[in-house]
């Protein structure tokens, strides 16, 4: 295995158009971090970079449906997201955005590139065009029905109902969503990469070079598409939402989304260097120090050979980030490629695929709202089954037993004996060591060899295993203070106590080094209670961590047990979410016959005011209505007591049909009769004009 000098870590960057999941923390966010955070305690040159990814169809379509504008979506959800990260303690170096001027530049550049040294091919095409709207439309402006099942709201990129992938072509009654007009077929230019010119490259650089060292999910992938054949893939699209094409004839064409996305790793690079250096900080969080930066030193992170890069990432982005990303990298000849893409598969929740749109899913924030002190049982929770190599499960049952079997019952328990023994034997001090026994030796060895292999784990991607690992330190903990039983021995042999509780914290210590890694908060209090500033990985597994005489600090609770009802208030909560967003079907009534335009004229309906109401005796759904109609005040009694109170009613205006016949209703003729909507719950719903009118007004 090559040795490298440095590393280039990188995570997907989010949509910022939604909130995102524990799955997204499961596939990318949480793996790497941990990643890097081994690296880091190790003591490495190490970048963590990740950002929004604030361009593509996404997001104007996500502003579409908000009813606002694509900037204010992208800020949106940008925040949310990064404050989320925060929370669960993903420490980026940086958490840039797509939409900054730099990553701009960085990506025409590397577009210009590409057509500079002829790298890319011109196409003529016939896409979809609005000719009201003077736009050509992206897949999802576009709705008709679905060839497969007949779904007549499919849109240009897929059915909703059936779950099909469609392409616009293939829609049955295609119309614009803009003006609802049929689109019309228009050419237009786009320029693509040759993605066949590069098969035999991958070949040997994937197929080849790799097969031993990325995982057999990434490699089986690419190789199916490999083996499949690679055609030319449009670089540019007609949209207005994105980063301008750099060149003179390309007007109203950005950069395809999946082009100028993983550039934004690079531009996050060099936005780092930039802020680190000149001092103008807007993104950057280094998580370390970098001496001596300079603000050119990007380059060294994504163009020294001796560079080790690595693409955290779920399954749906593996063709992206290990054929398409590489090839633009490789055509482009000055990157280095990736030295490894360990992508996840998916997490699903409580037997069912995880999925925003449906409901069916934990969002970061909705997690951070409910346990804003958990985001450790979060991580752990997510560690312990994250979907390595094939597809996993998050269930709230799952959730509530690591925490309170292993968290609780394991590592807590163990660190809070080492502590509380300590505090009523030796004075909250640490107790010297005396005569080793055989016990204590093997423990010592125990110790030693634990976070070696925690270590082979993570460096090869292995993070539930490394993550198994570090319970079974607290495992080896537990055990070893079950055999010596400090707490028998002490009335005979005091010393010999010490010597445990020595070493048991000594275990505590590695506990923290280790911990930092995967529960960075937890591990924090770990440190609070030994008294202990944090040390690095290469402390791990010494027993000398403590000096005899060291005075430790106060003990407190690391974990708490979760009850059933939390839980049970959880499940809850995710049904009742997935049924408010079931699409509500409600049965409309059916068109009444035809009527003339002379039938319509003879009624007259016209807005009046409500000047008096009052319940009648008798009825209990009834109200008295004295109503000023502009002609006259006149009496209306209205089937409205159960939707309406008479005070409500007192001022406000109403529709009426005036010249509807009287008739008598208990005793009392009622002379007109108000309008109401029935909404599909049965609640009634007054008809008024959307702002106030002079009482007569005519509806016509
Ligand atoms: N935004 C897709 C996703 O969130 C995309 C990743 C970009 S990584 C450069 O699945
Ligand atoms: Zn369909």
């Amino acid at each position: 295995m090559k040795n490298f000098k440095r590393y280039t870590v990188t995570a997907a960057l989010p949509y910022a158009n939604g909130p995102k999941h524990i799955g997204h923390l499961a596939g990318a966010y949480i793996p790497s971090d941990v990643y890097v955070r081994y690296l880091r305690s190790a003591g490495k040159d190490v970048l963590f970079v990740c950002g929004s990814d604030e361009h593509g169809t996404a997001i104007p379509n996500q502003a579409l449906k908000e009813n606002t504008t694509s900037q204010a979506i992208i800020d949106k959800y940008h925040k949310l997201i990064y404050d989320c990260f925060k929370k669960l303690g993903i420490a980026f170096d940086i958490y840039h955005r797509t939409s900054e001027q730099i990553h701009h530049e960085t990506s025409q550049e590397i577009f210009l590139t590409l057509y500079n040294k002829g790298l890319l091919t011109e196409e003529v095409s016939e896409q979809y065009y609005d000719d009201e709207a003077n736009v050509f439309l992206a897949d999802r402006y576009i709705v008709g029905t679905c060839p497969k099942c007949g779904n007549p709201n499919a849109y240009g990129d897929q059915c909703e109902k059936c779950g099909s992938t469609l392409s616009p072509r293939e829609l049955i009654n295609p119309k614009s969503t803009l003006t609802g007009k049929a689109p019309v077929l228009r050419e237009t230019k786009h320029w693509y990469l040759p993605l066949q010119n590069y098969e035999g490259w991958l070949q040997e650089w994937i197929l080849k070079e790799h097969a031993d060292d990325w995982k057999a999910n990434v490699y089986g992938q690419c190789k199916s598409w490999i083996d499949a054949g690679l055609q030319a893939r449009a670089m540019t699209r007609d949209l207005d939402w994105g980063i301008k094409v750099p060149l003179p004839d390309a007007e109203g064409k950005v950069l395809y989304v999946w082009f100028d996305a993983p550039i934004g790793y690079v531009s996050a690079t060099r936005a780092f260097f930039q802020e680190i250096t000149s001092g103008k900080i807007k993104y950057a969080q280094p998580q370390r120090e970098f001496k001596n930066a300079k603000a050119d030193d990007w380059k060294t992170y994504w163009q020294d050979p001796e560079t080790k890069l690595v693409h955290f990432i779920g399954k749906d982005n593996i063709v992206f980030h290990c054929i398409i990303f590489p090839i633009i990298l490789k055509a482009h000849g000055e990157f280095i490629l990736p030295d490894n893409v360990p992508a996840n598969e998916f997490m699903n929740l409580e037997g069912d695929k995880m999925s925003t749109s449906r409901g069916w899913s934990i969002e970061m924030h909705e997690y951070i709202e409910d346990f804003p002190d958990k985001p450790d049982v979060l991580r752990y929770c997510l560690l312990a089954n994250l979907p390595e190599s094939k597809d996993s499960e998050f269930t709230w049952k799952d959730f509530q037993s690591r925490n309170n079997n292993e968290l609780v019952a394991i590592l807590g328990n163990f660190i809070n004996r080492a502590l509380v023994l300590t505090q009523k034997y030796f004075d909250n001090k640490v107790p010297a060591r005396g005569t080793l026994q055989p016990v204590d030796e093997e423990v010592i060895r125990a110790l030693k060899e634990h976070p070696r292999t925690i270590a082979a784990s993570i460096e090869q991607y292995r993070f539930r295993e490394a993550t198994a690992g570090l319970m079974d330190l607290a495992r080896l903990g537990n055990k070893y203070l079950a055999e010596t039983e400090p707490w028998k021995v002490y009335k005979t042999d005091p010393a010999r106590v010490g010597t445990i509780l020595n070493i048991a914290l000594q275990i505590a210590a590695n506990l923290a080094i280790v911990g930092e890694v995967f529960l960075p908060f937890s591990a924090k209090k770990i440190n609070a209670m030994l008294n202990l500033e944090t040390k690095g990985w290469s402390d791990a597994g010494s027993d000398a961590l403590l000096n005899p005489t060291h005075p430790l600090g106060a003990a407190a609770l690391l974990f708490e047990k979760i009850e059933d009802d939390v839980i049970a208030k959880q499940l809850q909560k995710l049904h009742d979410k997935k049924k408010s967003m079931e699409p509500v079907t409600v049965d409309v009534a059916p068109l009444k016959p035809e009527v003339t335009f002379d039938d319509f004229s003879k009624l007259d309906i016209r807005v009046g005011k409500v000047l008096a109401a009052e319940k009648m005796e008798k009825s209990n759904k009834l109200l008295k209505l004295t109503i000023d109609t502009g002609v006259d005040k006149r009496t209306v009694l209205s089937g409205i007591a159960q939707h309406f109170s008479p005070e409500e009613m007192i001022g406000k205006q109403v529709t009426l049909i005036a010249n509807l016949a009287p008739r008598k209703m208990m005793g009392i003729e009622s002379q007109g009769m108000v309008l109401m909507a029935e909404d599909a719950d049965g609640k009634l719903k007054l008809l008024q004009p959307s702002e106030a009118v002079f009482p007569g007004s005519v509806v016509s």
